[in-house]
């Protein structure tokens, strides 16, 4: 009686960023403890490769930017032959690059679906391949030890029964019910739960169209979790997303952690889960013309910067008709996978900074016993080598380079600043990770 007396009375006067203890948060344990995905666009649109008469610059949406009939977009499905994928490969590049799930594209806008689905045509059966996709993907995920998740789009440009209709298509709604799209969608999300093996993450998107509401989307995340109680679900599947900053309004809305899509949040938000999404492009699906990928520096600065915030990161893949990945994307996470091959604990189920603001980097943290560990995420190597970290009370313990761990470094107070002695040359220039422990808690001041 007492006990359930205490748990009543510190559920009602816990603050939110204490929610951790809840039942709810062993469902979200793999996911924080994971920090890193492989988001993956892949569909019909691959075939045509972002261009459409004399414009280049389409993606996964072309079927909507360039216009395209349906009975025209259709016909991509019999060409639809990636004899060069192979899920335990693509699944081997993600893994070699540190990430710890995949998010694939089950369907995206376009209605196509690339798995074996007995609730349409308009699925990977009816392409040349007949191989399913998701099937082959979740065992290589299984075989490797990756968490498996499907994306999976509420918009349907394709389904007779989805409203709206685009303005400029001459298809008739008349007869369309959004009803019995729901259920459609539904029957497929069975199949999306049921077939593959536990499922990570249900990683719903087009939820923005006026037909959709806030009862439809809590209603589909009950029925997913019905399905599958320990999934996670994302913020997309209501209607609360505070646009492309991705995290869920105030009020009453489901899903389980906010989406922000390429951008970075300004600062963490203690006690609120999210995720940004982010191209190494310009563009989510294949497009043979875009070669404006972010520099190897810049994405593994941002994978830290989203750690050092809480966050997790969701970096994507658009591979080719044929199944593969580009090769520009192959490098990166080569490069990202170097750094995380000596770094990755710097990541992996760390939490926000405690600091406002570092002027040589970021860091993250780890509670080890009481104590903290700190991994001081240095981008500027300092030229005097002294790496200050200011404004902290604890006593030091420990210092090390994540590259050199068996050699301590010297530390020493000055004022209300921990001065770290540092080698001359930076062992990564891109990101040398200093670890520093220091005796007791540090609250998280962001
Ligand atoms: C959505 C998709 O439309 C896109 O194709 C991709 O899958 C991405 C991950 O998610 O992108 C959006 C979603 C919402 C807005 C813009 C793009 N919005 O609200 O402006």
């Amino acid at each position: 009686m007492n006990l359930i007396l205490l748990l009543v009375i510190s559920l009602w006067f816990c603050p939110a960023g204490m929610a951790r203890d809840l039942p709810e948060d062993t469902r979200m344990e793999w996911w924080r403890e994971a920090r890193f995905g492989m988001f993956i666009h892949w569909g019909l649109y691959s075939i045509p490769a972002g261009a459409w008469e004399d414009k280049t610059t389409h993606g996964e949406w072309i079927r909507q930017t360039a216009q395209i009939p349906i009975e025209v977009y259709d016909q991509f499905i019999g060409e639809f032959n990636p004899l060069k994928f192979d899920a335990d490969e693509w699944v081997r590049m993600a893994k070699a690059a540190g990430m710890k799930y995949i998010v694939l594209t089950s369907k995206h806008h376009d209605g196509f679906c690339l798995f074996n689905s007995n609730y349409t045509d308009f699925d990977i059966m009816n392409t040349p391949f007949k191989r399913d996709i998701l099937k082959e993907l979740a065992d290589a995920c299984r075989d490797q030890g990756i968490k498996l998740c499907w994306y999976h789009s509420i918009m349907d440009w394709h389904h007779p029964d989805y409203l709206p209709r685009r303005s400029w298509e001459d298809r008739s709604a008349d007869g369309a019910e959004l009803d019995r799209y729901i259920t459609y969608m539904k029957n497929q999300l069975k199949e999306l739960v049921t077939n593959y093996g536990d499922i990570g993450v249900l990683w719903f998107d087009g939820e923005w169209e006026d037909t959709w509401h806030h009862e439809y989307g809590q209603d589909l995340y009950d029925y997913v979790r019905s399905l599958q109680p320990s999934i996670i679900i994302n913020n997309r599947v209501d209607v609360g997303r505070s646009g492309m900053q991705g995290l869920t309004k105030k009020g009453s809305y489901a899903g389980d952690f906010g989406t922000p899509e390429q951008e970075i949040p300004p600062t963490g938000i203690p006690g609120v889960d999210w995720e940004t999404c982010m191209t190494m492009n310009d563009h989510w699906g294949y497009n043979k013309n875009d070669n404006n990928w972010k520099s190897d520096v810049d994405l593994i600065r941002k994978l830290a910067d989203i750690a050092s915030k809480g966050g997790n990161f969701l970096l994507n893949v658009g591979p080719t008709a044929e199944g593969l990945f580009p090769q520009p994307s192959i490098a990166r996470l080569h490069a990202i996978g170097r750094w995380m091959q000596v770094n990755g604990v710097a990541i992996y189920g760390t939490s926000a900074s405690p600091f406002k603001d570092l002027s040589w980097g970021r860091c993250t943290q780890k509670s080890i016993k009481g104590n903290t560990r700190l991994y001081l995420h240095v981008f500027s190597w300092p030229a005097d080598g002294q790496l200050v970290v200011p404004g902290i009370y604890n006593n030091p313990g420990d210092a090390f380079l994540l590259a050199a761990p068996t050699k301590k470094l010297a530390v020493h107070r000055k004022e209300d600043a921990l001065v770290i002695n540092l080698p001359e040359t930076a062992p990564d220039l891109i990101n040398s990770v200093v670890v520093l422990d220091v005796a007791g808690k540090r609250e998280c001041a962001i």
